[in-house]
C-alpha cells in the first residue's frame, strides 16, 4: 500500500488564534469583548469551512461579457460564488459598518479589523472593494458634502444586503500610477450644469460596485496633482444602464484572480465634485489611509493563515524519524516567522486602534501625528513580510507547497499584491519621510519611551536603534538624494522598532511565555535596516 500523506487542517481560526484573543482581551472593554465573541467565533468557523470547500472544487474566476447575442454592448461581469456571498456576509458581520459604529466609540475600528482579519482569506479579496468602500465612507464624512453623504453613506454602512453599496477608488491611469499628477481624465461642465468625465482608468478593482471616487482634471485647470479634483460617480443610472462607462477588459493578474480588476473608459460619465475643484489628492487621502490600514490587516491575515497551515502540516509530516515540528531547524524556522508576524500584528492593530481614537476625537496631537506616520510604515512592512512568510510557507511544505491544488501557491501569488497596490514600498517609504519632515520624529520617540517605561528590561536595544535612526535622519536632513536613497531602510527600521516596543510592552504585561519568546527572537533578528553605506541601499531589501 502506497503511503498517503495527510494534509494540513484548519480549525476555527478565531478559537485557535491566541494572539488575536489575547490582544482583544487587553484592548477592548470587557462588555464589548463579550458582546462580539459569538460573531468572531462564527467568522472563525466560516474561515475553516471556506478553506475546506475551496480545496474540494476547481477555482473559479470572474468573466467579462462585452456583447450580447444581438450585438448590444452589455459589459457584464459574472462574479465568483464566493463574491456572490460577500454582500450577505458584509451585512451580517458589518465589515464596513462596524468600523463606524457609534456604540463602540474609539474601539469600533479594533472590532472591525478583527472581523476583517478573520474574513479576509476566505473572501477571495472581496475585502478589496470593502476596503475602498470604507475609505470612501471615511473620505465623504471628512469632506462634509452633505448631499453626497446623505445619499451614499447609508448604503456604504448598510447592515441590510439589499441596501449595501460597494465603492471603487479610481486613481490609477496609464500615465499616472504612483504619480497621480499625470492623470489625463478630463472633467467638463455641460450647459446643463452637470459634470461629465472622459478618460481611461487602468486599474479599477471594483467596477462591479455601485459608486466610485475618482480623480479628474477640470477642463482648463493647470497641470500637476494640485489641479486635480475629486469626483463622486454612480456607476449605473436609475434603469441600471452604465453611466458612460465601458469595460475594456479584465486584468490577467499574477494573483487575486477572483477579484475582477478592470480597465475602463469613461465617456461622458456623469459625476459630482466632492469638494473644491482642486486639491483632490488631499480629499482622497482618507481613502488611501483607510485602505492602507486594510492592506496591513489583510497582509497579517495571510501571514496568520500561512503559519497556521505550515504548523499543522509540520505536526503530521514525518521526516527522518519524527514529525517536522520536532526537527530543531524546522521548528526554529517556524518560530522565527512567528516572531516577525507577532511583532507586525502588534503594529497593524495599533494603527487600527489609533485610527479609532483619532476619528472619535480621543487622540492627542502626538497620537494623530503618529497615526499619519505609522499607517504607511505598517502597510509597507506587513506587505513585504507577507510575501516572505508566504514564500517560506511554500518551502515548509516541500514539493507539495509548489502544487496548485494544495492551496499553498495561491497564498504566495496573492501575497505579492500587498506591497504593490495602495502605494509600493518605496512610495510609502518616501511618504513616511515627508511626514517626518513636517511633524518631526519626536511623537515617535515619545511614544516609544512611554511604552518602554512599562518594559525597562528590553529598553536597551530599542532605545539604541531609535537614537541611531533619529541621528541618521537629522544627519542627512539637508541631503535629499541620500535621504531618499535610504528611505526604505529607514522606514523599515522605524516600523520594526515601534513594533518591538509594542511587543515588549505586551510581554511585560502578560505571563504569556509565547509573547516573551517571540520578543526575544524578534530582537535577535535585529531592528535596524539602515546601512552603514550612506547611500543606504544595505539590508533594506531584507525587510
Ligand atoms: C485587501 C486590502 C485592500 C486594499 C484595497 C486595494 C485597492 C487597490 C486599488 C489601488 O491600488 S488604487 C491605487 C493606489 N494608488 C496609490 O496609492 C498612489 C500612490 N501614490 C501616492 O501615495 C502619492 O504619495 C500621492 C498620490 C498620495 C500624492 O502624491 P503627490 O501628487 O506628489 O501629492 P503630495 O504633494 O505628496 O500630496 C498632496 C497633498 O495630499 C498634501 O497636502 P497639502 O497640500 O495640504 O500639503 C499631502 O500632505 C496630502 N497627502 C498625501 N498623502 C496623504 C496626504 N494626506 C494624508 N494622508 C496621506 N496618505
Amino acid at each position: 500500500m502506497d503511503f498517503i500523506q495527510a494534509g494540513p487542517e484548519l480549525t476555527n481560526t478565531f478559537a485557535d488564534d491566541r494572539l488575536l484573543r489575547a490582544y482583544l482581551d487587553g484592548a477592548l472593554p470587557a462588555a464589548m469583548r463579550a458582546a462580539i465573541e459569538s460573531d468572531l467565533d462564527a467568522l472563525g468557523a466560516q474561515a475553516a469551512d471556506a478553506w475546506r470547500v475551496a480545496r474540494s472544487r476547481p477555482s473559479v474566476e470572474p468573466v467579462l461579457t462585452q456583447w450580447d447575442a444581438w450585438g448590444e454592448r452589455v459589459d457584464r461581469i459574472e462574479i465568483t460564488p464566493v463574491w456572490h456571498d460577500g454582500a450577505a456576509l458584509t451585512a451580517r458581520f458589518g465589515f464596513v459598518a462596524a468600523g463606524h459604529d457609534p456604540r463602540f466609540g474609539e474601539f469600533a475600528r479594533i472590532d472591525q479589523f478583527a472581523r476583517v482579519y478573520l474574513y479576509h482569506v476566505a473572501s477571495e479579496f472581496y475585502t478589496c472593494p470593502l476596503a475602498m468602500s470604507d475609505g470612501a465612507a471615511t473620505a465623504l464624512k471628512a469632506a462634509g458634502n452633505r448631499a453626497i453623504s446623505e445619499r451614499a453613506l447609508p448604503h456604504l454602512l448598510a447592515r441590510d444586503a439589499s441596501q449595501l453599496w460597494l465603492s471603487g477608488q479610481w486613481m490609477t491611469e496609464t500615465a499616472g500610477g504612483s504619480d497621480v499628477g499625470n492623470t489625463e481624465t478630463i472633467a467638463r461642465r455641460g450647459d446643463d450644469g452637470r459634470w461629465r468625465l472622459s478618460g481611461r482608468k487602468w486599474f479599477t478593482s471594483a467596477v462591479v460596485g455601485e459608486m466610485a471616487l475618482t480623480l479628474a482634471r477640470p477642463e482648463g485647470a493647470g497641470d500637476g496633482a494640485d489641479a486635480l479634483a475629486l469626483f463622486y460617480v454612480e456607476t449605473r443610472d436609475a434603469a441600471g444602464r452604465w453611466n458612460g462607462i465601458r469595460i475594456d477588459r479584465l486584468k490577467d493578474k499574477l494573483g487575486t484572480r477572483e477579484l475582477p480588476t478592470a480597465e475602463i473608459h469613461l465617456d461622458g460619465t456623469i459625476a459630482e465634485p466632492v469638494g473644491e475643484l482642486a486639491r483632490g489628492v488631499r480629499l482622497i487621502a482618507p481613502v488611501l489611509n483607510v485602505t492602507r490600514t486594510w492592506n496591513a490587516i489583510c497582509a497579517l491575515a495571510t501571514m496568520r493563515r500561512c503559519l497556521a497551515l505550515a504548523t499543522s502540516y509540520a505536526r503530521v509530516r514525518r521526516a527522518f524519524g519524527r514529525p517536522l515540528i520536532e526537527q530543531p531547524l524546522h521548528a526554529a524556522t517556524l518560530a522565527s516567522l512567528h516572531a516577525e508576524f507577532a511583532a507586525a500584528f502588534e503594529l497593524g492593530f495599533h494603527v487600527a486602534a489609533l485610527l479609532g481614537r483619532t476619528e472619535t476625537g480621543a487622540a492627542s496631537d502626538d497620537e494623530r501625528a503618529l497615526l499619519r506616520l505609522l499607517t504607511p510604515l505598517a502597510k509597507l512592512w506587513t506587505g513585504k513580510l507577507a510575501v516572505r512568510i508566504a514564500s517560506e510557507t511554500c518551502e515548509a511544505f516541500g514539493g507539495a507547497g509548489y502544487i496548485e491544488n494544495t492551496g499553498i501557491p495561491q497564498l504566495l501569488r496573492d501575497a505579492q499584491v500587498y506591497p504593490i497596490w495602495e502605494g509600493t514600498t518605496n512610495v510609502l517609504a518616501l511618504d513616511a519621510l515627508r511626514v517626518l519632515s513636517k511633524s518631526g520624529i519626536d511623537p515617535f520617540r515619545n511614544a516609544i519611551e512611554a511604552m518602554l517605561a512599562d518594559a525597562p528590561s528590553h529598553a536597551g536595544a530599542i532605545d539604541t536603534t531609535v537614537a541611531t535612526a533619529a541621528r541618521w535622519f537629522h544627519e542627512y536632513a539637508g541631503e535629499r538624494e541620500i535621504l531618499e536613497a535610504g528611505a526604505r531602510g529607514f522606514a523599515l527600521t522605524l516600523a520594526r522598532t515601534y513594533a518591538a516596543a509594542l511587543l515588549a510592552r505586551r510581554a511585560a504585561r502578560t505571563s504569556d511565555a509565547l509573547a516573551r519568546a517571540a520578543l526575544a527572537r524578534f530582537l535577535d533578528h535585529g531592528l535596524s535596516r539602515l546601512s552603514a553605506n550612506p547611500a543606504g541601499k544595505g539590508d533594506a531589501l531584507l525587510g
